[in-house]
């Protein structure tokens, strides 16, 4: 399909001619590729959240846009992990019911395997984030597991990044802080619900001069409200500052 026949369809709104075009994308299509060259930016948000295996990043994300969903306001997923299926559910986390997010047609999923790159995100995932967002879509949140290289590739495919951390992982802090400390724009505390946030907090701020701080329960939901008011918040002050 040449370039003009892709802007064409990806304008018309229809949702097959997203999920196609990202097909194409991760096909490296010269085509698609040159389509998305040509859409203009839109007024979203790509938000990266980023932490280690099990930090409850799918549990956050789908809470999250459900938050989102609530103010009327649509919504894009993107998971990108060696281990993710090609499915909302395992994508969505395996707690919560998340039936009505992925029937919601104001919320787009897509999982993308990371291709046997070691660290790094999946070549498309840059694309793909830009092209939900610039398709119109409010908030595209990108998950993306926090180890080794990949988390300077989340600063730089997102507008906004998230990182997330889980009480009693204190080591983790010395690791990550080389690389994912300094990308974060906001730092989660999730699983609040366990012991050790208060120290987790601690050693965040004592890491990372100015740190934003959130607790949540993504579990139960605890706190998602005021993490999506301060997400926000952040990307209306960049818009601003971009202007
Ligand atoms: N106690 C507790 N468990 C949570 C919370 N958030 C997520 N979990 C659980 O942590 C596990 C991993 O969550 P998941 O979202 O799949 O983590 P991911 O690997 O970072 O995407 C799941 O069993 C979740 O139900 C929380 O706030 N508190
Ligand atoms: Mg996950």
């Amino acid at each position: 399909m040449k370039a003009q026949a892709w802007l064409d369809w990806l304008r018309s709104g229809d949702r097959r001619a997203v999920a196609k075009a990202i097909t194409a994308l991760e096909d490296r299509e010269a085509e698609a590729l040159e389509a998305l060259g040509r859409l203009p930016r839109g007024g979203g948000c790509v938000v990266g959240i980023t932490g280690a295996p099990g930090a409850g990043k799918s549990t956050l994300i789908a809470r999250l846009a459900k938050e989102f969903r609530s103010r009327n306001q649509t919504v894009g997923i993107l998971a990108i992990d060696p281990s993710s299926e090609r499915t909302g559910g395992a994508v969505l986390g395996d707690r919560i019911r998340m039936q009505d997010l992925c029937t919601d047609r104001g919320v787009f999923i897509r999982s993308m395997a990371t291709r046997g790159v070691h660290g790094g995100l999946a070549p498309a995932a840059a694309d793909t984030a830009r092209l939900l967002r610039d398709t119109g879509r409010d908030w595209v949140l990108v998950e993306t597991v926090g180890v080794g290289q990949s988390e300077v590739d989340v600063a730089r495919l997102a507008d906004l990044t998230l990182v997330l951390l889980v009480p009693g992982m204190g080591d983790e802090i010395q690791t990550l802080k080389a690389g994912i400390m300094e990308i974060g724009d906001l730092f989660v505390i999730n699983k609040a619900d366990r012991p050790g946030a208060g120290q987790l907090e601690e050693e965040i701020r004592a890491s990372v001069e100015h740190a934003v701080i959130f607790r949540t329960i993504a579990a139960d939901g605890t706190g998602i409200a005021e993490l999506a008011d301060a997400i926000a918040r952040v990307h209306a002050q960049n818009k601003e500052n971009h202007r």
